[in-house]
């Protein structure tokens, strides 16, 4: 499908890509969030309550608003990474990755052997990606997360994987690994060092590094320091802020 092979070059271009983590378990809502504009959809099955029931109707509504789907998988599991392509996401993220082993699995289990682990299905991929060709099926996207101590230690090792697109760099998780809290902005400069360290690896490397932001201002700022792909937020905490927003503005 056309769709696919433009939204897959346009994230490999080099071009900076804003998306959102969707954690409502809804077709609507992904297919609103990604008609609005944004570039990419993370439905989020680690911490997000979208099962693997209602993911390929969620994968269909941000295809349909125009935006490239993306799966955060619970873990680093080849059956989650290979159902999450089989039923038509474009990319996956895979969280908590700690070394270059774990980055190896990753990356096999996006792709078909001899390269890789992922075993032959793609139910909903071969109408998404147009083609049933294991090489085509395998131009998907393999991003994995680095959020914790090892994984912080082991960066560069892990971004030389071979295959690997990018990481994604959880700052909740890295916080709390570097006894910091979780939340807050700005970031606490520790933690501004550790992402910042993670993003000068990954540009050596020459793959994409992605982070979080809190909104869009600051989502524009990380584009201006070099990260690639960034969420201005998430669907659950952008409804809450527009309803507490408007509900204030109504009560007084
Ligand atoms: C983190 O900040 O730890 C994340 O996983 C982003 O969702
Ligand atoms: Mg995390």
């Amino acid at each position: 499908m056309a769709f696919a092979a433009t939204a897959l070059d346009r994230f490999r271009s080099g071009a900076v890509s804003f998306g959102v983590w969707s954690l409502i378990p809804s077709p609507y809502t992904a297919e609103v969030m990604a008609a609005a504009g944004a570039d990419f959809i993370c439905l989020d099955q680690q911490h997000g309550l979208i099962d693997p029931a209602i993911l390929p109707l969620m994968v269909s509504a941000v295809i349909a608003g125009g935006a490239l789907p993306f799966v955060r998988v619970p873990s680093n599991d080849a059956a989650a990474i290979g159902r999450a392509f089989d039923h038509g996401a474009l990319g996956v993220i895979v969280p908590m990755i700690e070394n270059a082993g774990d980055a190896r699995r990753a990356v096999a289990a996006c792709r078909y052997p001899p390269e890789g682990t992922r075993s032959f299905g793609p139910v909903r991929a071969e109408r998404v990606i147009g083609s049933a060709d294991p090489v085509e099926l395998s131009k998907v996207i393999c991003i994995v997360m680095v959020e914790t101590a090892d994984g912080l230690r082991n960066v560069d090792e892990i971004a030389a994987t071979p295959g690997l697109d990018g990481i994604f760099i959880g700052p909740a998780d890295l916080a709390i690994a570097l006894g910091l809290p979780p939340r807050g902005a700005p970031r606490p400069q520790a933690l501004q060092d550790a992402m910042e360290s993670i993003r000068i690896s990954c540009a050596q490397h020459e793959i994409v590094v992605g982070t979080t932001a809190s909104d869009g201002s600051r989502a524009r700022e990380a584009a201006d320091d070099g990260y690639r792909m960034i969420t201005i937020g998430m669907d659950a905490t952008l409804l809450d802020s527009a309803l507490r927003a408007e509900l204030a503005a109504a009560k007084g």
